[in-house]
């Protein structure tokens, strides 16, 4: 994950151009998260022999949407949160007005990229479905904030599916399908992997400290929303954290061993603590 994000920041000091206004705050915006969704595109990439310069603007565009996302989910009319990555959000460290455009110019940026060239067509539509679903998941989300019952767990996982779980899918698939090989198995450990995730991240949020997440902790139970954790209690979504993890390893049995950096990813998504 450290050499894709090495990658990656080489590649946003070509793509950001001195002359844009908003290169510092753009900067800001993409660096100094995991660039998990970026290795899962550029190892996805690896398995299937896509070339490695299409595959790095791919996994470049996933991790612009992702950015975008979080820089308009800090937004005090969202999540109202000061503190990302250990970072001032962008909003507390330039203006409101500064993280629209921010966000709103990333998303473009990601789909500049990802019909470059060697790209578009159907990963590029691929990537405006996922990105849509991930804003459903997002409006599902707000919308449960003023429900008059809590979630159900079916209705939680829906919830990730839409909201991180859709991003993270297209970050497995991305690499099949450039190749125009089969996306099944990729797509299936996605879905346990994603799954995976936002219960570490539910985790995360409970047991965490703000030092080491590099974000609020404790905001979820706090605001007395429905997550795994407080539906499944702490031992038992730990348990399906790790029951997922060895799905989504299970998942990759034909790959061989080619595929153990991916099996390693799945079982760091639960034992991470940022
Ligand atoms: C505002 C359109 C819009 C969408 C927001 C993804 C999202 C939807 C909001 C983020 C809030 C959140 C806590 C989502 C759950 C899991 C998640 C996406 C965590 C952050 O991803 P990491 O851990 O972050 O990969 P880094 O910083 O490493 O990139």
């Amino acid at each position: 994950m450290a050499d894709a994000a090495s990658r990656i920041e080489a590649r946003i000091d070509q793509v950001l151009t001195p002359d844009d206004p908003l290169i510092e705050p753009m900067g800001h915006a993409l660096r100094g998260g995991k660039m998990f969704r970026a290795f899962l595109v550029l190892e996805g990439s690896r398995l299937h022999g896509v070339d490695e310069a299409v595959a790095l603007d791919a996994a470049m565009a996933i991790e612009c949407i992702h950015a975008y996302s979080l820089v308009h989910d800090d937004l005090p009319c969202m999540d109202d949160d000061d503190l990302r990555r250990g970072q001032p959000t962008v909003h507390k460290k330039w203006d409101e007005a500064t993280a629209v455009l921010v966000g709103d110019n990333l998303q473009s940026l990601a789909f500049q990229l990802i019909t470059g060239p060697g790209l578009g067509g159907a990963i590029a539509q691929r990537l405006a479905v996922d990105a849509r679903t991930m804003v459903k998941g997002q409006m599902l989300d707000i919308a449960a904030e003023t429900a008059a019952t809590p979630l159900t767990l079916d209705q939680i996982i829906e919830l990730q599916q839409h909201k991180t779980g859709a991003l993270i899918k297209w970050a497995a698939v991305a690499g099949p399908l450039m190749a125009g090989a089969d996306i099944g198995p990729m797509s299936r450990y996605a879905d346990a992997l994603g799954l995976a995730f936002q219960i570490a991240d539910d985790l995360l949020d409970v047991e965490g400290d703000v030092a080491t997440v590099g974000k609020a902790v404790g905001k979820d139970n706090n605001a007395g929303k429905a997550t795994f954790v407080s539906l499944l209690g702490l031992d038992e979504a730990k348990r399906r954290a790790t029951d997922l993890v060895q799905e989504a390893q299970d998942t990759l049995n034909e790959y061989g061993t080619e595929a153990d950096v991916l099996r390693e990813a799945a079982a760091f998504v639960v034992s991470r603590k940022k």
